[in-house]
């Protein structure tokens, strides 16, 4: 069975996280969630990244405020994909959480989703996870398809909320 962990800088960033985990779920990928801080607990995340694999974890979300480091020095100890999902603070809506991400030095990638993108962290992880597991690639197709008939319906009720203006 696919295999996700979703860690957090700190227990307040659940509420962002929460919609990841939930993608996951309902995908049936099995779901490790800890709360492991670059910065307070900086042993666990050393011990947590370079133990992943040979734990059978496949993709690791990592989800972080502020000086948000946890998804660099994740990735720093394991070859493993790393997501990083930068939370909203009261900085500039959360832009110090996304440089902090995105902006990692050559050679170490952390694939940045936007601030609080909860679900599409838990997305993008299920579509890496696709490329090995067949059943996941056709539920993520299913789901776009979905997703597009929403938006097929929606326009199609605007067409005919606009003959009456
Ligand atoms: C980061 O600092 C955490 O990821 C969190 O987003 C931020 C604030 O943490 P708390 O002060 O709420 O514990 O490490």
């Amino acid at each position: 069975m696919a295999k996700v962990a979703i860690l957090m800088g700190s227990k307040s960033d659940f509420p962002v996280v929460r919609p990841a985990a939930e993608a996951l779920k309902k995908f049936g990928v099995e779901t490790e969630v800890r709360v492991i801080s670059a910065h307070r607990t900086p042993d666990e995340a050393h011990a947590f990244a370079e133990n992943a694999e040979k734990n059978g974890v496949e993709v690791i979300v990592c989800a972080a405020g502020k000086a948000a480091h946890l998804g660099g020095v994740i990735a720093a100890y394991t070859t493993l994909p790393v997501i990083g999902l930068p939370v909203k603070t009261d900085m500039m809506g959360g832009l110090d959480s996304l440089l902090s991400i995105v902006q990692m030095p050559s050679g170490i990638p952390v694939a940045t989703v936007g601030v609080n993108g909860g679900e599409n962290a838990g997305l993008l992880a299920l579509e890496i996870l696709g490329v090995k597991y067949p059943d996941i690639a056709r539920k993520l197709k299913e789901f776009k398809a979905s997703m597009a008939n929403k938006i097929n319906a929606d326009d199609k009720a605007l067409q005919e909320e606009l003959k009456n203006l």
